[in-house]
């Protein structure tokens, strides 16, 4: 197995067999005196691996330490026609985004859509036993027939960021109720700092967008969740800066971002940045419109509440041209 690490030991490839389950066989076996005719029953399937898609982008992590996933094995049949019990399926869960490339056959697999689920390894069908091969020309088999190996695949698994929009901003700042508003995420939103603690994914018409929590000052020397989740908006084309319009000091509140942006690496202040004056609602137009001013300095800025749908909107409209 091979780990890549970056500097802040964030999994981003990995080397997995997934090894479905084998069918059972099945039985070779006959009534007993009293009544004659094979009895043996079938074999079980062997359990599928599936693949389903998710928003976190944390999850390659669950695969630390393994190197070989597998599905449960069939069982085999039983005596008295009884058919073994198929083996338990497997689904396992990657991030948005992520390249599975099969080592054999060179297949690509790319996991685009949010909920897609794949038939990745198709477990072995059972071996069907004595009872279910007699036939008028053979009454007596002798033999059941053995089960069939589930599918197997060396697959490297490489989480590539595709999201096209980062939102990134200080703790309560309004980002992931953004992200769930602008897209079908159903992020977690509570009024105490920290509530996200790891990147979210959504996906607006098409375009993914990043929730990236845990900015705050001295996240690039390691205080609140650090700056792990950084590397997520090296690719972005746009961040979308949130600053709460509760904000008793706007300006030290974007410079604090700004600075541990810088921090963890210089390019990203060249990026494209349009800042959002999030929960407008909670300040008189007034207070708005000054904090509003103060922000423009530094480029531009779009007050916006999830409560007012027009905001919303001008949001939607403003990132389609990006
Ligand atoms: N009034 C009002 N409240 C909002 C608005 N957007 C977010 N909130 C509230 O602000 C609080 C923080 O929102 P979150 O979306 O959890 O903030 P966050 O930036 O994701 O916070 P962390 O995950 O801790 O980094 C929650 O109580 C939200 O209900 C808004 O437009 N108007
Ligand atoms: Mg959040």
């Amino acid at each position: 197995m091979r780990w890549v690490y970056n500097a802040c030991m964030f999994i981003d490839e990995v080397d997995i067999t997934f090894q479905a389950g084998n069918g059972a066989d099945g039985r070779a076996s006959f009534y007993p005196g009293y009544k004659s005719g094979p009895d043996g029953g079938d074999g079980g399937k062997g359990g599928d691996i599936y693949v389903r898609v998710t928003s976190d982008l944390t999850m390659l992590s669950q695969f630390r330490g393994k190197r070989v996933i597998k599905a449960e094995d069939g069982e085999k049949g039983g005596k008295f026609r009884k058919t073994g019990r198929n083996g338990k399926d497997i689904t396992i869960t990657l991030p948005l985004g992520s390249i599975l490339t099969d080592g054999d056959t060179g297949e690509v697999i790319e996991l685009n859509d949010i909920n897609q689920k794949i038939l990745l390894c198709r477990g072995g069908s059972g071996g069907k036993g004595t009872y279910a091969l007699a036939s008028p020309s053979n009454t007596t088999p002798l033999k059941s027939q053995p089960g069939i190996p589930g599918e197997k695949r060396h697959l490297t698994i490489v989480l590539k960021l595709i999201a096209d929009y980062g939102l990134i901003g200080l703790p309560s700042a309004g980002k992931s109720s953004l992200l769930n508003t602008l897209t079908s995420a159903n992020v977690k939103v509570a009024d105490y700092p920290f509530t996200t603690l790891t990147p979210n994914l959504g996906v607006m018409e098409g375009k993914v967008i990043a929730d990236i929590p845990g900015l705050i000052e001295g996240a690039s020397s390691g205080k609140g969740l650090g700056i792990k989740f950084l590397k997520h908006i090296e690719k972005v084309n746009l961040i979308l800066h949130c600053i709460s319009a509760e904000s008793e000091n706007i300006e030290k509140d974007y410079k604090v971002v700004r600075d541990e942006l810088g921090k963890f690496n210089p390019l990203l202040l060249q990026k494209k940045e349009i800042i959002l004056l999030t929960k407008s609602d909670e300040a008189t137009l007034p207070i708005l419109k000054k904090k509003q001013k103060k922000l423009e300095k530094y480029g531009k800025v779009y007050p916006i509440s999830i409560l007012d749908d027009e905001s919303i909107g001008k949001l939607k409209k403003i990132l389609r041209t990006f």
